[in-house]
């Protein structure tokens, strides 16, 4: 079996990106999953081009894509990605799209594939902290989130897809407000693609 994870290069005028960080931090494999892991750009533009690419390439069984979300304190496992862009920022073209859709026309929104209560329940038990989100925000991850369920969705594809955001890392940002060390966030990465791959084996 076969995982694609993904993180973001850093923005807002940050050095440095838990999500990536702690994505490149995994080991190729995990049991009896390989995993790919590849950098997305926090570009509404680029971002899901980039990501549907590297799934055309890599023919994932699992895709999992990772995301900062700088003030959280726990691994948050995204449910449902909307059909919103509505930026607070720029993102790292200089883009802020407002009340504009990620696909116009396409439903409001997509529930994430992956077994999300059984990844933060394992989560938990792991001693790591972790909650089911609702809200995965309207900036460049929600749309990389509804980019993912969308091509699920219509495109025939077999595997199972979801979203995780993690807090700041306290070993890359100058004294964040929450996080956790990238050690503990890479450790609940492999945790949520290990359930994955369970959840995709027995089904
Ligand atoms: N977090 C942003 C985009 C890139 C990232 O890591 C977000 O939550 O939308």
């Amino acid at each position: 079996m076969r995982a694609l994870v993904t993180g973001f290069d850093a923005f807002d005028g940050a050095a440095v990106n838990a999500s990536i960080a702690a994505v490149r931090r995994l080991p190729a494999r995990i049991g009896e999953l390989a995993i790919t892991t590849i950098e997305l750009p926090t570009s509404f533009a680029r971002a899901p081009a980039a990501l549907s690419n590297a799934i055309a390439d890599c023919k994932p069984d699992v895709v999992l894509c990772v995301g900062e979300a700088g003030g959280r304190d726990a691994l948050s496992i995204e449910r449902v990605a909307i059909n919103l862009c509505n930026a607070r920022g720029a993102d790292n073209d200089g883009a802020c799209p407002r009340e504009t859709a990620v696909v116009p026309g396409g439903p409001a929104a997509y529930f994430s594939t992956l077994p999300v209560v059984e990844i933060a329940d394992a989560l938990r038990a792991a001693g790591l902290p972790a909650e089911i989100s609702s809200d995965a925000g309207t900036f460049v991850c929600n749309q990389v989130f509804y980019t993912l369920m969308r091509l699920a969705a219509t495109a025939g594809h077999r595997w199972r897809g979801g979203f995780l955001h993690v807090p700041h890392a306290f070993d890359a940002v100058a004294r964040p407000q929450a996080g956790m060390t990238l050690n503990t966030i890479t450790r609940g990465i492999a945790l949520a693609l290990e359930v994955s791959a369970a959840q995709q084996i027995a089904a």
